[in-house]
């Protein structure tokens, strides 16, 4: 039984068989404790040697048990430690960082461009009354020019809007015509329109008001001027059409020519070569007056640009809804390294 027992722990290669050795030979039912449990049936002459041998042979099994353990977890975890062993000499692997959207990299550029020559940032809510998005700019309830802009309505005096013109209202009218103001205030917009590769129905304005005594219509140009060449480079054209907005008189747009070169030449990227990418005028009289301004005594500019269509030029973006759906593929060709 001796033998066999120690062979059983020999032969053991992992803890759980080990056990099942220790509750076999040394448990309860096991042969060791049936001996001990019979002693009463033996002779006074026989229990002593029984009894010592039984003893023995317990005590032998459970050292080799207890030495076979102790060998075991020694193996096991040499073997978890060399499975664990951490090469420090190997690369890190990269933590993937974020950066800038594209569209926030644009708005800031122009932003540092009309800082440099003398425009304050400011903002404006993004959910906004019908009296700032349109009666204050000269569009009373039911004019029809509202229909420029399809409007998201919240309520009947609550409403998205539907570009960054109000904040030239609250603007002037927190001035309260008192002084001169040059701000410019970007942020998104809502419209109804249906998204296509030119549209979005969530997009970027930014606003630019100059209000001051003799701000002429040759300072609007001036500034879209050099704001173009700032951004697009010497070698790109402007041009300005008259156009209609009814808080602007007179109204222009101005558009951006729109070339793609590579190697073999330049080719335009519209069918009419020119993209629109911003609205602007002198700010209409009756604005002024509605602000606390004497149209007599200050005269001023805005425009109201899209830098979603400027970055489109800028990177010869094809589509629009590449700023909005989000592919970490599309936007990480942007980031700054
Ligand atoms: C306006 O929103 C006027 N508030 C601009 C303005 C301000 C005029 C101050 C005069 C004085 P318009 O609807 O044209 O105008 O929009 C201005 C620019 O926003 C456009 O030139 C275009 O670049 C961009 N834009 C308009 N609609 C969308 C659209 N759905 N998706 C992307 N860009 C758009």
């Amino acid at each position: 039984l001796e033998k066999e027992a120690l062979q059983k722990v020999e032969d053991a290669s992992s803890l759980k068989e080990l056990q099942d050795v220790r509750v076999a030979y040394l448990g309860k039912k096991g042969p060791i404790t049936e001996v001990l449990k019979g002693m009463g049936k033996l002779s006074k002459e026989e229990r002593p040697v029984i009894g010592e041998l039984a003893n023995k042979v317990r005590g032998q099994v459970a050292e080799a048990i207890d030495s076979k353990k102790a060998g075991i977890e020694a193996a096991e975890l040499e073997k978890q430690l060399a499975e664990e062993t951490i090469d420090v000499t190997l690369p890190g692997r990269p933590i993937p960082t974020g950066g800038p959207h594209l569209l926030t990299s644009i708005v800031e550029e122009i932003e540092d461009l009309f800082i440099g020559m003398g425009f304050e940032v400011r903002e404006g809510p993004e959910v906004e009354t019908d009296y700032y998005n349109f009666e204050a700019l000269n569009l009373p309830k039911d004019h029809p020019a509202r229909d420029m802009q399809d409007t998201f309505y919240i309520t009947d005096e609550i409403l998205m809007r539907t570009h960054t013109s109000p904040v030239q209202a609250r603007t002037m009218n927190m001035i309260k015509g008192e002084r001169s103001v040059k701000m410019i205030c970007p942020g998104k917009v809502y419209r109804r329109d249906t998204d296509d590769a030119t549209h979005s129905h969530q997009f970027t304005q930014i606003e630019g008001l100059y209000v001051d005594k003799n701000v002429r219509m040759s300072d609007l140009k001036g500034v879209l001027d050099r704001f173009a060449k700032q951004m697009f480079g010497e070698d790109r054209e402007i041009r300005l059409r008259p156009s209609f907005f009814p808080f602007t008189e007179p109204s222009v747009e101005m558009d951006i020519s729109c070339k793609v070169c590579n190697g073999e030449g330049c080719s335009v990227c519209k069918r009419t070569g020119w993209i629109e990418i911003l609205g602007a005028g002198m700010v209409h009289p009756r604005v002024l007056k509605m602000a606390g301004y004497d149209p007599e005594e200050y005269s001023g500019f805005a425009f109201g640009m899209g830098p979603d269509r400027i970055a489109m030029l800028k990177y010869g973006v094809d589509d629009i809804r590449h700023f909005y759906t989000n592919d970490i593929r599309f936007l990480k060709q942007y980031h700054q390294a």
